[in-house]
C-alpha cells in the first residue's frame, strides 16, 4: 500500500492530530460547538486529509484504535474548553438555558458502530476525560445506519440513554428511506454541503426565492423542525449563503465563511474571541 498509517494496529499519537472546526449559531456567528476532524502527519507529505486515509483505516481495521484515540482527544479538549466557554458566556446563562452548553461533534465510522465494545470504550473515555456526555455529539451518516440497521437501532438507543447527542451527517445524500428518522433517537440533521454549495448568487436574485435549491433546504429544515430536531448547514462559504440559510430558519452553520478546521491552539483562540 502506498499510503498507510501505523501498520501494527497501534496508534502512534505523534502521527496524528485532531483539528476542530467551529459550529456557530447563525444569527450571531457565535461558537456553539466544534467538529473534530482528524489529520495524519505524514513524514514527507505533511498533513494528509482523512478523505485519503480513513477508507484505508477502515479496510485494515485501524479505524477502531484510531477512532478511540480521536474520541479521547476530542473529549479531553471539550473538558478543557468547557471552562473557557463558561467565561465567554455567563455561566448562569448556560445554566438557565439562555445559551446552550458547548458541544463536541465526533464522526463515527461504520466499523465503530458495529464494534462489539463501542459502548464500553465510550464509557471508559467519558470517565477518563471527565467529559459530560450531554455535550458529546456523535455524527453518523444515513448510509451507515442503512447498512447496519438492526445494530444501529440498539447502539444509538444505548448512546442516547447515556445522554450523548446524535447527528445525521451528510443528510439528504444517502440512499435511505425517511422512515428511519422516527426509529432513531436523533437530535440534529446536518444539511450536506452539496446543497449549500448549490446556493450560488444567481439563486438569490429576483423571483428565485422559489428556486429548487432553496426549496430542498427549506424542506429539510421544515422536516427537521417538525420532528423536533436541530439543523446545522455545512459548507457555508459566502455571506449570501449564511443570510439565506438564516432566513430559512436554519439555526446553526459550519463552513469556511466562519472558519476552516483549526489546530487546537487556533481553535482555542477562536473560542476565546467568539
Ligand atoms: O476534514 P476533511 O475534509 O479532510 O474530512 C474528510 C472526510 O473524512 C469527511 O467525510 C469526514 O467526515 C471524515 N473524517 C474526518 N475526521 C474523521 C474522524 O475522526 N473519524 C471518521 N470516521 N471520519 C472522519
Ligand atoms: O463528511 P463530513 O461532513 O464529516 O466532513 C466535513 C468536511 O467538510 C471536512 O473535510 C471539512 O474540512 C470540510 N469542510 C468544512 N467546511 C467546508 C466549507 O466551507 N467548504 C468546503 N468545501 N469544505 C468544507
Ligand atoms: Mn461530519
Ligand atoms: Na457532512
Amino acid at each position: 500500500l502506498p499510503l498507510l498509517p501505523s501498520q501494527n494496529n497501534c496508534i502512534d499519537p505523534t502521527e496524528f492530530v485532531v483539528y476542530y472546526q467551529p459550529i456557530v449559531k447563525l444569527p450571531t456567528a457565535k461558537v456553539v460547538g466544534f467538529e473534530a476532524l482528524v489529520r495524519w502527519i505524514h513524514p514527507t507529505r505533511g498533513l494528509v486529509s482523512p478523505g485519503e486515509f480513513i477508507p484505508l483505516a477502515e479496510e485494515t481495521g485501524l479505524i477502531i484504535p484510531l477512532g478511540s484515540w480521536i474520541l479521547k482527544q476530542a473529549c479531553q479538549q471539550l473538558t478543557i474548553w468547557q471552562q473557557s466557554y463558561d467565561q465567554v458566556w455567563e455561566k448562569q446563562d448556560i445554566q438557565n438555558g439562555a445559551v446552550p452548553p458547548l458541544t463536541m461533534s465526533v464522526n463515527l465510522s461504520s466499523q465503530q458502530v458495529v464494534q462489539s465494545n463501542l459502548l464500553e470504550t465510550i464509557d471508559q473515555i467519558l470517565a477518563e476525560t471527565n467529559c459530560n456526555p450531554h455535550c458529546l455529539k456523535l455524527e453518523i451518516t444515513e448510509s451507515i445506519i442503512m447498512k447496519n440497521f438492526q445494530t444501529s437501532v440498539v447502539v444509538l438507543d444505548e448512546l442516547r440513554n447515556r445522554g450523548i447527542q446524535l447527528s445525521i451527517d451528510d443528510f439528504g445524500t444517502g440512499y435511505s428511506s425517511l422512515s428511519y428518522l422516527h426509529q432513531f433517537p436523533i437530535n440534529t440533521l446536518k444539511v450536506d454541503q452539496s446543497f449549500v454549495r448549490r446556493l450560488q448568487p444567481k439563486t438569490f436574485n429576483s423571483l428565485e426565492k422559489s428556486s429548487q435549491q432553496i426549496q430542498i433546504i427549506r424542506a429539510i429544515v421544515t422536516l427537521a423542525h417538525n420532528l423536533d430536531l436541530d439543523v446545522i448547514a455545512e459548507g457555508i462559504e459566502t455571506d449570501e449563503q449564511r443570510q439565506l440559510l438564516q432566513e430559512l430558519d436554519c439555526e446553526m452553520g459550519q463552513g469556511y465563511l466562519f472558519s476552516k478546521p483549526l489546530n487546537p491552539e487556533q481553535a482555542t483562540q477562536f473560542l476565546l474571541n467568539s
